[in-house]
This record gives structure tokens, C-alpha cells and sequence, in this order.
């Protein structure tokens, strides 16, 4: 059995894009592998949030997490911060990895846009996310093809304190990506990629949108002018997203959908999916509000930070023993 980590941030709420390419993949995973899924909290407060729509965000996210079908029974669901295991080997990496492959990432220049204010664990990010993965033995890691530069460099810490330090302190884990909704664009910009904290509400859409919310976003959504239906990122990254969203969600293929809406213009690919997107939402959206407020939410989370605190445990054992760490 393989061991599967990944995890979200709870900077506001999950959009298809998380579910398209990472979520999907949690649901699918869960029956073949033992799979621990977490809400990155340490990792959200690399940009300032209010402690109050935090706390709401976690719990948010993790019923989220429920929503979709991640199965309690079968994996682990539980808060970063609730095991300290992830801040300690995060040290113990970030004196093994080097200023200059951290520069190199795109995630933190996007963010920092070169600020002298940047804060410094934008830049240390990616430290973290190595911490998150390598703490549990993990073989797999699903998420959305934004993620690959980090789970790179996540591989190559690994390598280097095994090649250095001792051999095997590290399992390498590989990254897992999925062809149709890996990199899902927003909507109002099909340039860059979809959004938890984007400004304009309707560059996303998120899992817990009403119907017409979902609607009125796919209906403005940024297309072009030539008015045909058919997929080219390059010269018609707009049509190209929806073609994207629609066959990530129907399950049927981009040729299938384009022969299908072959002389139809953009208003009637857009209703058919606005109808295709509020059908998929439609049951998340009442799971969501039966589990969010259960008690069975925070047991378990509780249960999952004890599970997940056990192998953590473990691990920080053997990886501080090889340091000459501890007593
Ligand atoms: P933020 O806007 O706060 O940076 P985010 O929307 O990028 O957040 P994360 O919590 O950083 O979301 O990502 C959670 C998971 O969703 C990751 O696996 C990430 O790769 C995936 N993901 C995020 N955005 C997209 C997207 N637009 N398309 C496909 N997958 C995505
Ligand atoms: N950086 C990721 C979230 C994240 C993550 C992880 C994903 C933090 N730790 C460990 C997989 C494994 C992001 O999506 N922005």
C-alpha cells in the first residue's frame, strides 16, 4: 500500500479548480492507499489573515474535504498546526536547502513581486510543504500542475539529505497530476490560473456557489471574438478553460464536446455548462451543510491530528537520530 499526503490552504473557499485538480484525486486515491490529507493552516498565515474567518476557513475547508467524498473511515483528515512535527523538520530542512533554489520559485516571486516587505515565509513556503510531505513516508502527492516546481524541490531536499546525511532518512515522494483539470485559468483572465484569493468573485467559482452565482460567472466569462468552439490554448485561452471545466466535469472527451457543439455559438456552450457545473455542486453543497455542522467534524479532526501525530512521531525520531539530534 502506498502512502499519499496533500494538502489545501484555508485562505477563503475551495473553487473547481482546487477540486478539478487536486480534490478529485484525494476521492479517487482513497480505496487503494492510505491516504492523509491535511488543511495547511501554517501555511496560509504566510500572508496575513483574521483569526476569526481562519478558524471559520479550516473548519470550511475540511468539511469541504468531507463534501467531495474524502472518507474519514478510509483516510486521515486533520489541521497542520495540531502536529508539531511539520514546524520541527521544517527547521532541519531549511538548514539543508539553499537561498538560491528558493529564489528560483515562481509561487514566492508571484507573491513577493519583489517587496523588501515580502515576509519571509513566503520565500521559506515551499520549506514548509517539503516538511508537510516527507514527515509522513509519503510515496504520492496529488495536486494541480501549480504545484510541480514545489514538489521538485521537495525531492530534491530529500535526495540531497540521503546522499548527505544518511541513506533512506527521506522516502522521495513523486508529484500526481491530472490531464483534465490540473490547471484550471480564472474566468475573467484565462492567462492566469484560478484563485482562492483572487479579488473579482467571479474569476472563480467556488464549490459552495448558489446556482446563480454559477451562472452569471461561466455567462461573463472571458472568451474571444472568432466565436468558434474549439480548443487552442494559445489564441483562444478562454474557450480552451470552459472546454476544460465542462469536459473535467462530464467526464467526456475535448474532441467529443467540440464535435457536439460544432456550429453552436458561445451562449449555448455556456448554458449547457453552467447546467453541467450546477448539477456537480449541487450535492457537495448539501453534504457540505449537513457535516459543517456535526459534531463529527471536530472528532475528527481530533482523531485524524492523533493518527497523523503517530507516524509524524516516528519519523521525527529516526530523521533527528541521524542528525545526532535528541536524546
Ligand atoms: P491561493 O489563492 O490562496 O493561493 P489556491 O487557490 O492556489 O490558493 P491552494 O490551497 O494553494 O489553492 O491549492 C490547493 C490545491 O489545489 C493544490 O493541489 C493546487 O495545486 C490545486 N490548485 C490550485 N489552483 C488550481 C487551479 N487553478 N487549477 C488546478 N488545480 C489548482
Ligand atoms: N502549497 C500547496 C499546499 C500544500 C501542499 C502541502 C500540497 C502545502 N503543503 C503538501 C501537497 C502536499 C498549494 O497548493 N499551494
Amino acid at each position: 500500500m502506498k502512502r499519499v499526503f496533500s494538502g489545501v490552504q484555508p485562505t477563503g473557499n475551495i473553487h473547481i479548480g482546487n477540486y478539478l485538480g487536486a480534490l478529485k484525486q484525494f476521492v479517487e486515491l482513497q480505496d487503494e492507499n492510505e491516504c492523509i490529507y491535511c488543511i495547511v493552516d501554517l501555511h496560509s498565515i504566510t500572508v496575513p489573515q483574521d483569526p476569526k474567518e481562519l478558524r471559520k476557513h479550516i473548519l470550511d475547508v475540511a468539511a469541504l474535504y468531507m463534501a467531495v467524498g474524502v472518507d474519514p473511515k478510509k483516510s486521515i483528515i486533520f489541521v497542520q498546526s495540531d502536529v508539531s512535527g511539520h514546524a520541527e523538520l521544517s527547521w532541519i530542512l531549511t538548514c539543508n536547502s539553499y537561498t538560491g533554489e528558493l529564489s528560483r520559485m515562481t509561487q514566492f516571486k508571484d507573491k513577493s513581486k519583489g517587496r523588501e516587505s515580502a515576509p519571509t515565509g513566503l520565500f521559506t513556503y515551499p520549506i514548509l510543504m517539503a516538511a508537510d510531505i516527507l514527515l509522513y513516508d509519503t510515496d504520492i502527492v496529488p495536486v494541480g500542475n501549480d504545484q510541480k516546481q514545489h514538489i521538485e524541490l521537495c525531492r530534491d531536499i530529500a535526495i540531497r539529505i540521503n546522499n548527505t546525511v544518511k541513506k533512506d532518512t527521506f522516502v522521495v515522494p513523486d508529484g500526481r497530476f491530472l490531464k483534465a483539470g490540473a490547471r484550471i485559468m480564472a474566468l475573467d483572465d484565462p492567462m492566469s490560473k484560478m484563485s482562492k484569493s483572487a479579488e473579482n468573485v467571479h474569476s472563480r467559482i467556488s464549490l459552495l456557489d448558489e446556482d446563480n452565482k454559477i451562472k452569471k460567472s461561466i455567462m461573463r466569462a472571458t472568451t474571444d471574438s472568432d466565436g468558434e468552439i474549439k480548443f487552442d490554448f494559445e489564441n483562444k485561452p478562454g474557450v480552451s478553460n470552459l472546454l476544460n471545466i465542462y469536459s473535467a466535469f462530464s467526464g467526456k472527451s475535448i474532441e467529443d464536446i467540440v464535435a457536439a457543439f460544432s456550429g453552436c455559438g458561445y451562449g449555448d456552450f455556456k448554458k449547457e455548462l453552467v447546467g453541467i457545473v450546477q448539477e456537480a455542486l449541487t450535492p457537495i453543497k448539501k453534504n457540505f451543510d449537513e457535516i459543517r455542522q456535526s459534531q463529527e467534524l471536530l472528532d475528527t479532526l481530533r482523531s485524524g491530528a492523533e493518527r497523523a501525530g503517530a507516524i509524524a512521531e516516528k519519523t521525527m525520531k529516526r530523521v533527528k537520530g541521524n542528525f545526532g539530534l535528541g536524546f
